[in-house]
C-alpha cells in the first residue's frame, strides 16, 4: 500500500481528480512536442481559467473557488507530476500576483484585476529579479519616479515567468532617490500592464528544462504607470514581495513533489517491466534501495509542505518552515529524478522516456523563487532570529 500521508477531504479528492483528468487529456499528449519547440500553449490559460485552476486562493466574490492553500498545492502538486511547466505559471498566477493584489491592493485594484485573473483572461506574472540582482533582491536599480499623478519606470526585469503572455506584472522598483538609497525600504510595487506605453518584451530565455514556460526580460523605458497601479506603500514593495515569496515558494515545493513523484511513478514501473539477469530489475536490492529512498523523500516532502500550508492558514509565522518545505522538495526532486534516470539506465539519458525531461526539469526548483542556499540563509536566520 503506498503511502502519500494525506487525509484528503471529499472535496479535495474531487480537485485533484479534476487536476489529473485535465492534466492527462490537455497536456500529456503533446509534452513532448512543446517540451522539444519551447512552445507555451495559450490555451491552456482560459482552459485552466474555466476549471478554477487560476484563481484556486482567490474568495468566491473575485469568482476564485477560495480552496485552502493545502488543497490549492494538491491541485498544483497533480499537474506538477504530468507537466512542470504548466505547473510553474499556475503557482506563480496564484501565488504571486494575484495574492499581492488580494492582500496589499486598493478595492478598486481588486475589482480592476481579480476576476479576469482568476477566470484566465489576465494572466499574472511577478518581476523582482534583474540582470544584476538575484538573490540580493533588494540591489534592484529599476527607478521609479514621481510625475505627478503618474510613476515614470525605467530599467530591465530578468527571469519573468510568462512574461510574454502576462496582462498583468507585479513589478518591484525603486522609489527612493539615488541621493538617498533606503535599501529594501526604498522599494515599491507596481501593477503593470503591456499596453503601457515603454512596456518592451525582451530575451526570451533558451532553458535547459520548462522549456514549455516562457521565461522572458522585460525593459521598462520611460514606461508611464498611474499613481492608481501603485500597490499599497510605495517604500513597502520588497516586504509585500518577500511575504508573497512564503506563498511561492510553497507553490514551488508542490511542483518540485510532482516532478519527484513523476520520476518515482516511472522508476517503478520500469523496474518491473525491465529484466535483466533473468529476473526484472527491481528484484535487486540496489534497485529497491533507490525506490524506497525516492518514496520516503517524496513522502517527507510531502508532510513537511502540508504543514507548512495549515500553519499557513492557522495565521501562524511560516517564514522557516516555508524556506525548510521548498528547501527539502527541491532537492528531493533532483534526488529523485537523478535515481530515476539511473534505474533507467541509458534508456533515462535519451528522449524516449520522460526521465530525462524531468530531470532537466527538476533543476531549476532548486534554483528559482529563492535558491537551496537562499533558503538555507533564511532557515537559519529565523532558527535564532528571536534570541
Ligand atoms: N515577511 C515579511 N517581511 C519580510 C520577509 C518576509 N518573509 N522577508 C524579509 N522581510 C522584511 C524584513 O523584515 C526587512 O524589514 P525591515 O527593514 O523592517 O527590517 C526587509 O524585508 C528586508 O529584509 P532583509 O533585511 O532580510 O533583506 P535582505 O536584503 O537581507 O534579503 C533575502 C533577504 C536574501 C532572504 C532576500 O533578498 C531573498 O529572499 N532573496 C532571494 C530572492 C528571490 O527569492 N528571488 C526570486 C524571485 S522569483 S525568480
Amino acid at each position: 500500500m503506498k503511502s502519500d500521508l494525506l487525509n484528503l477531504s471529499e472535496e479535495q479528492r474531487g480537485i485533484r481528480d479534476l487536476a489529473r483528468e485535465f492534466a492527462m487529456q490537455e497536456i500529456a499528449p503533446f509534452i513532448s512536442e512543446w517540451d522539444e519547440s519551447a512552445h507555451f500553449e495559450p490555451s491552456l490559460v482560459k482552459k485552466m481559467g474555466d476549471l478554477g485552476f487560476l484563481g484556486m486562493l482567490l474568495p468566491e466574490e473575485f469568482d476564485g473557488l477560495g480552496v485552502d492553500t493545502s488543497t490549492y498545492l494538491i491541485a498544483l502538486e497533480e499537474i506538477a507530476v504530468v507537466d512542470a511547466s504548466a505547473a510553474v505559471m499556475m503557482s506563480v498566477h496564484n501565488s504571486l500576483p494575484t495574492q499581492m493584489i488580494l492582500r496589499f491592493g486598493s478595492d478598486e485594484q481588486k475589482l480592476r484585476f481579480l476576476k479576469p485573473m482568476a477566470r484566465g483572461e489576465l494572466l499574472g506574472a511577478f518581476a523582482l529579479s534583474e540582470p544584476e540582482a538575484g538573490s540580493d533582491a533588494a540591489s534592484l536599480t529599476t527607478q521609479a519616479v514621481r510625475d505627478g499623478d503618474d510613476w515614470i519606470l525605467n530599467g530591465t526585469k530578468s527571469w519573468v515567468t510568462s512574461g510574454n503572455h502576462a496582462g498583468v506584472i507585479l513589478a518591484m522598483a525603486r522609489t527612493d532617490t539615488p541621493s538617498e538609497r533606503k535599501g529594501a525600504r526604498g522599494i515599491g510595487t507596481f501593477i503593470v500592464t503591456p499596453d503601457m506605453p515603454g512596456f518592451h518584451v525582451g530575451k526570451k530565455e533558451d532553458k535547459l528544462g520548462l522549456r514549455s514556460s516562457p521565461t522572458v526580460q522585460l525593459s521598462f523605458d520611460n514606461l508611464r504607470v498611474p499613481n492608481a497601479n501603485l500597490l499599497g506603500q510605495p517604500q513597502m514593495g520588497f516586504v509585500y514581495a518577500m511575504q508573497s515569496l512564503e506563498n511561492g515558494r510553497l507553490g514551488i515545493a508542490a511542483q518540485a513533489i510532482g516532478i519527484a513523484r513523476a520520476a518515482l511513478e516511472a522508476a517503478t514501473a520500469y523496474a518491473a517491466e525491465r529484466h535483466q539477469f533473468d529476473k526484472p530489475i527491481r528484484e535487486f536490492q540496489a534497485i529497491q534501495f533507490k525506490l524506497a529512498d525516492m518514496a520516503t523523500r517524496v513522502a517527507a516532502s510531502r508532510a513537511l509542505l502540508h504543514a507548512a500550508a495549515h500553519a499557513k492558514d492557522r495565521g501562524e509565522n511560516v517564514k522557516q518552515a516555508t524556506s525548510m518545505a521548498k528547501l527539502f522538495a527541491s532537492e528531493t526532486a533532483m534526488f529523485c529524478t537523478n535515481q530515476a534516470v539511473q534505474i533507467f539506465g541509458g534508456y533515462g539519458y535519451v528522449k524516449d522516456y520522460p526521465v530525462e525531461r524531468l530531470f532537466r526539469d527538476a533543476k531549476v526548483t532548486e534554483i528559482y523563487e529563492g535558491t537551496s542556499e537562499i533558503q538555507r540563509i533564511v532557515i537559519a536566520r529565523e532558527q535564532y532570529s528571536h534570541e
